[in-house]
């Protein structure tokens, strides 16, 4: 019965208006798939247009849709034995070259967009490695920040009570990502054997002790700067030793690139969290950082307590529209927390400081306008890809030692990782100049990828 005060156009208009709400936050939702969709559209369109194949074979559309989404239901009890319920998610994007492969997120801004993006970012990046990878992303809204280990325990397990039905070691073998790190890992490896009966390597990522590699936690960002040092020898520009560099987000990416920077000499000076910037002109205390995020997982706020002449900026006090860490003077950035962190604005400034090389540790942490701009400018522009594919190349590592029931020594995976960074940073840069493009490293890296994965797909038919 419709309320006498209220017309049928009235209520069309508020229907309508609803319907343009949900549109449009399904849009804002699917955003950041379309700009990596996008920018790998871009590079490859000489490609496309040279070869009739591609278009024939309907690669385009093919690869831009997962071959599944798996979206369920996670209910879980928190400490106060409170009912709580978040959704759960497993994007198998595409596995042409392998079993499907990629990382779980936990954060509250997780949603089925989020997952697109970096699930079809992670085909191409997998093409990269050379391994025999597919690509996937999947992961969850649950936010384990705050939360207890039994809290993130009793998620964990209720997440893989659903996912444990769509994965397997020849199937799809998730690891971590963003609210991922080792002690998610072994509360789902865990649960994963209870239900199973089984000693399958279904994750990477693992603790030494439940069939993890060695240096697989080290892995991206000690690859991130491999990648670097190949990719400015190859442009013929000055190392990175002596070099200031910054570094932004706190977690396990960015603080083994910190790592290997001050391995190599380097002067990492800079890293930040999502609450804040530490600045420290002498190089930061990696001790202490890895033993407040990994350990105590506290706010970087603590560090200044403990190094007064370090600087701590709070995200309120950043410029508008940009990022402090990208206002400070330095010779390389690093960009390794999340989707986006690199603006426009950001990349000018880093531009007018003298900055000559940006390599991406996060997924697609530059805006569109950003990384036109470093591209514009020809400075060294490592996209995520190709810099930050170390990971999963050591996660293949863990899946061949799985397989094979062996352990290799620390020296060897790490020799393995180089040499794969090595070679990524030469394949990407051969294309280029191949496509006319020298020294553009997106090109490079998308079309590469794009080429690998379309041409087993036109060859396996439909
Ligand atoms: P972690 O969870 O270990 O660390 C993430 C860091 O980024 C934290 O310092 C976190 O701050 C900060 N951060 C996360 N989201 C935001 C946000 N919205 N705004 C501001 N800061 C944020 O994740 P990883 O280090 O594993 O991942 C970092 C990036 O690297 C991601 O883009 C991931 O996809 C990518 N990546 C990860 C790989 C891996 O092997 N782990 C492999 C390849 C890429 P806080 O401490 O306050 O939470
Ligand atoms: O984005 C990524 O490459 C990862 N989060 C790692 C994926 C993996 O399977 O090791």
């Amino acid at each position: 019965m419709l309320n006498e005060n209220i017309t049928i156009e009235d209520a069309h208009k508020k229907i309508k208006e609803e319907v343009h709400k949900l549109v449009e936050s399904h849009r804002i939702e699917h955003d950041v798939f379309y700009q990596a969709l996008e920018e790998v559209l871009f590079s490859i369109a000489p490609l496309y247009l040279a070869d009739e194949r591609y278009a024939k074979h309907n690669i385009i559309r093919r690869l831009a849709n997962p071959d599944r989404i798996i979206k369920f239901k996670v209910e879980w009890m928190n400490d106060k034995n409170e009912i709580r319920v978040n959704t759960g998610y497993r994007i198998q994007f595409n596995n042409s070259l392998g079993p499907y492969k990629g990382g779980l997120r936990f954060h509250p801004s997780v949603n089925e967009g989020v997952l697109k993006f970096l699930g079809f970012e992670q085909i191409l990046k997998n093409a990269l490695t050379g391994l025999p990878i597919g690509g996937a992303k999947g992961g969850s809204d649950f936010d384990p920040k705050g939360k207890s280990d039994f809290e993130v325990m009793k998620f964990c397990t209720a997440f893989m009570r659903e996912l444990h039905k769509y994965i397997g070691p020849r199937m799809d073998v998730p690891a971590g990502d963003i609210g991922v790190g080792s002690r998610e890992i072994s509360y789902l490896f865990g649960e994963y054997k209870k239900i199973t009966s089984t000693f399958d390597g279904i994750l990477t990522g693992k603790p030494l002790f439940s069939g993890g590699s060695l240096a697989r936690t080290e892995a991206t960002g000690y690859g991130v700067v491999y990648f670097t040092e190949a990719m400015l020898e190859t442009e013929n520009k000055e190392s990175l030793e002596g070099k200031i560099c910054n570094v932004s987000g706190a977690g396990n990416v960015a603080l083994h690139t910190i790592e290997k920077l001050l391995q190599i000499g380097a002067i990492p000076v800079t890293c930040t969290d999502s609450k804040g910037t530490i600045y420290d002109a002498r190089g930061v205390d990696l001790e202490f950082l890895k033993d407040l995020k990994f350990n105590r997982r506290g706010s970087l706020e603590e560090y200044v307590v403990k190094h007064p002449e370090a600087i701590y900026i709070p995200v309120s006090e950043y410029p508008e529209g940009g990022h402090a860490v990208w206002h400070i003077e330095c010779y390389a950035a690093f960009p390794c927390s999340t989707q986006n962190e690199l603006t426009k604005i950001d990349a000018d400034t880093l531009l007018a400081n003298g900055c000559v090389s940006v390599t991406e540790g996060a997924n697609m942490p530059s805006t569109p306008e950003a990384m036109a701009t470093f591209l514009e400018n020809k400075i060294c522009f490592g996209p995520a890809k190709a810099a930050n594919a170390g990971g999963v190349a050591v996660s293949s590592f863990e899946m061949s030692q799985n397989a094979s029931m062996i352990k290799w020594s620390f020296e060897e995976v790490d020799a393995r990782l180089k040499t794969t960074m090595q070679n990524i940073c030469k394949d990407i840069a051969t294309t280029a100049k191949e496509y006319g493009v020298e020294g553009n490293y997106v090109d490079g890296a998308n079309i590469t990828g794009f080429k690998k994965v379309a041409d087993v797909m036109i060859a396996e038919g439909i």
